[in-house]
């Protein structure tokens, strides 16, 4: 049997991306399953590298039920981020260069020595060198930013851009940790790292477990999104955002007007 055209769907994922275009999902009309949505991510992945992006890193999805009911899937996914998404903090997006750019509050780790493949992961503060709060801006390529569980993984689930705040040293929990974000100086989400999956800390083992999965392994100096604490937000231009993590400081940008 032919399988779904993995190369021919990234390449439409990769144009809508490129031209904020949204399209149709994909996933229905061309048998794509959840194994062959990675092969599609990792294509999209090559399209960037070849123009000379480079790979800086994972993110992790729908590790929180606010993120899960907003979207109606719910399955833990991983995607990519390079270099070209990171938004430096408190820097400038152009809203203009998505197609319903939303923002979300995260937790993010600077990786450290990982265990081999099928190893625990011992002492998470071996794993893992530092943390900071961190803003996601997340934008589906699909319209009316709506998915099944194969469309949103081809779609290097959704990644967009990101912020990183400034870097802690790994405080002694994780789990507990107030979360906001605010637009314009008003709160617009409130939870807790506790919404991700319990404790942020276990987004790691997911990562290490669902990315060997498909022989990614996570690399030393990578950085890491653990997914996002509350619902996303829309974001318009003109917007101050800022993710306020307790214990942990803040990220922020702002959408150009
Ligand atoms: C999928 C990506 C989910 C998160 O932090 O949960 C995600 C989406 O919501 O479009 O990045
Ligand atoms: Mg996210």
């Amino acid at each position: 049997m032919i399988g779904p055209d993995v190369a021919g769907i990234a390449e439409r994922l990769g144009l809508a991306a490129d031209t904020a275009t949204a399209i149709g999902q994909l996933a229905a009309e061309t048998g794509l399953d959840v194994d062959a949505a990675y092969a599609v991510q990792t294509a999209l992945l090559q399209r960037r590298l070849d123009r000379g992006e480079r790979l800086v890193g994972l993110k992790m999805g729908l590790t929180s039920r606010a993120k899960m009911a907003q979207v109606g899937v719910d399955e833990v996914i991983w995607g990519r981020l390079t270099d070209v998404m990171r938004v430096p903090d408190g820097g400038i997006v152009d809203t203009g260069a998505y197609i319903h750019p939303r923002v979300e509050p995260e937790v993010a780790f600077l990786l450290d020595r990982l265990p081999e493949p099928g190893e625990p992961i011992g002492d998470f503060t071996d794993a893992v060198r530092a943390v900071a709060p961190a803003i996601e801006l997340i934008d589906s390529r699909y319209a009316d930013f709506t998915f099944s569980l194969p469309d949103v993984v081809a779609d290097n689930t959704s990644a967009a851009a990101f912020v990183v705040g400034p870097w802690s040293p790994v405080p002694d929990g994780l789990e507990n940790l107030g979360v906001l974000l605010e637009i314009d100086g008003r709160v617009a989400q409130v939870g807790s790292t506790a919404a991700i999956l319990g404790d942020p800390r276990r987004a790691l083992d997911e990562g290490i477990r669902l990315t060997g999965r498909h022989g990614v392994r996570l690399r030393e100096g990578w950085l890491f999104l653990a997914g996002a604490a509350t619902a996303a937000v829309p974001l318009r231009p003109g917007a101050h955002v800022r993710a306020v993590v307790e214990k942990l400081g803040t990220a922020s940008l702002r959408a150009a007007s």
